[in-house]
């Protein structure tokens, strides 16, 4: 059978605006009603210590300003150690391509055969490509062309939009406001996304934020969100299928998710070999659906080796986060990954962080194969996590046992338990 991956063309790196390319997808769509101002996205913080503290050891970073396509060599901030930036193995990473569509087909074989695809590939890294996944090539290139078209505006402009310090949402140069080293060599704007609003927050943040120039690429966000969030649904189902959860365990818990949609951007690099564009980290979100263009840079840590996930035309990259990882009861695996830069070529990525409700309990279901195993980790709400990991913990493969002490000790006393790093 021929994969809808197989069928649809590559995605091109093409410098198409985006604004072209919105108005001619969201021509067929009927306009909905705008609202000008920014939605505060509940997934926003507060101030906290460690970014408190860093905004003003990186003051000096923040106050120059890194214009990342005009440094000749990379400034001292942005050196990682040899361990974090060690060069990967020549091996690629063996990324099972899962066919989603047969969800919606009624294949059954193709269902049991996806199934098991994910259960291997989730019981070891967390990582599999999904095709059938019905997202338009269009609108693909679309998000990625409309996140060229911000990251090339002059500073001035994508600083409308900078990041409010202790919120998610918002353009950051290098993470240079919150870190002062390890800084990575990328740009990245943020932003939350969940449905059910009375009116588009992503239309409504990039509207607000950025002016009415940007309705038509925020129409595009939208929509692309939308349809993260249904892939995101489907994937849900495939992994109750894979764990045998009873049917609509995950899903429903989903229904009203409230997520993070992360562009990132990364400018070629001078001395490519001693940074990173993206640090090593685990997602301390429930699942990460990956757009990346054609020119590669992720890395998965398996057994010790850093090894690369070939960007496959069409397809998008699902990794298992800390929070599916809690669902799961410990079976599914959160896995350490990055992203490197290269001399020649600029990068980009879209990454959509499912997220469920803040205020929603994650708690793995008591039945069947994962429920009949111990308890691995305590109830606890996302919220929590998302506190834990953004004032007090760089997430990693030990995130989860060290958020379950913190909660033992009574978070309240919101001590920094190890120093936040950028990715
Ligand atoms: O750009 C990539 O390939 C990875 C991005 C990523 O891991 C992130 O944004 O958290």
């Amino acid at each position: 059978m021929v994969s809808q991956a197989q069928q649809e063309p590559a995605l091109p790196h093409s410098s198409s605006t985006a604004k072209r390319a919105a108005a001619s997808l969201m021509d067929a769509r009927p306009a909905q009603p705008l609202l000008l101002r920014a939605p505060t996205p509940s997934i926003d913080l507060p101030a906290s210590k460690p970014d408190r503290a860093a905004a003003a050891a990186g003051k000096a970073a923040a106050a120059s300003v890194f214009d990342l396509r005009r440094e000749p060599k990379i400034p001292a901030p942005f050196v990682w150690p040899h361990d974090d930036a060690r060069p990967a193995s020549a091996a690629e990473l063996d990324v099972p391509l899962v066919d989603v569509g047969v969800l919606r087909n009624g294949d059954r074989a193709g269902l049991r055969r996806a199934a098991a695809q994910v259960a291997a590939a989730c019981a070891t890294h967390g990582f599999f490509q999904v095709c059938g996944h019905g997202v338009g090539a269009d609108l693909a290139r679309a998000a990625l062309d409309g996140a060229s078209d911000f990251f090339r505006l002059p500073l001035a402009d994508k600083q409308r939009a900078r990041r409010v310090p202790g919120t998610v949402s918002g353009y950051t140069s290098a993470h240079a406001d919150r870190f002062a080293s390890k800084l990575p060599w990328k740009e990245t704007l943020s932003f939350g996304f969940h449905d059910g609003a009375a009116s588009p927050v992503v239309v409504d943040y990039f509207a607000g934020t950025l002016g009415q120039d940007f309705e038509a690429v925020g129409r595009v966000y939208q929509r692309y969100c939308e349809e993260m969030k249904a892939l995101s649904l489907t994937i849900m189902e495939l992994l109750e299928l894979s764990l045998g959860v009873e049917r609509g365990y995950y899903r429903d818990f989903f229904e009203d998710s409230r997520s993070i949609m992360r562009c990132n951007y990364y400018p070629p690099c001078p001395e490519p070999e001693r940074t990173l564009g993206t640090g090593p980290h685990c997602d301390p979100t429930a699942l990460t659906i990956l757009l990346q263009d054609d020119v590669g840079g992720l890395e998965v840590l398996v057994d010790g080796d850093w090894r690369p996930v070939r960007p496959v035309p069409g397809a998008m990259v699902i990794n298992i986060g800390d929070t599916f990882m809690a669902l799961s009861n410990g079976r599914y695996k959160s896995c350490l990954h990055r992203a490197v830069v290269n001399q020649r070529q600029e990068r980009r990525s879209l990454a959509f962080f499912l997220c469920p409700r803040e205020d929603r309990v994650v708690r793995p279901p008591d039945s069947g194969a994962v429920g009949e195993a111990p308890r691995r980790y305590p109830d606890f709400t996302w919220a929590d996590l998302m506190r834990f990991t953004q004032r007090h913990y760089r997430a990693d493969t030990r995130t989860l046992d060290a958020f379950t002490r913190w909660l033992s000790h009574g978070p309240a006393q919101d001590a920094p338990v190890a120093a936040a790093a950028s990715t």
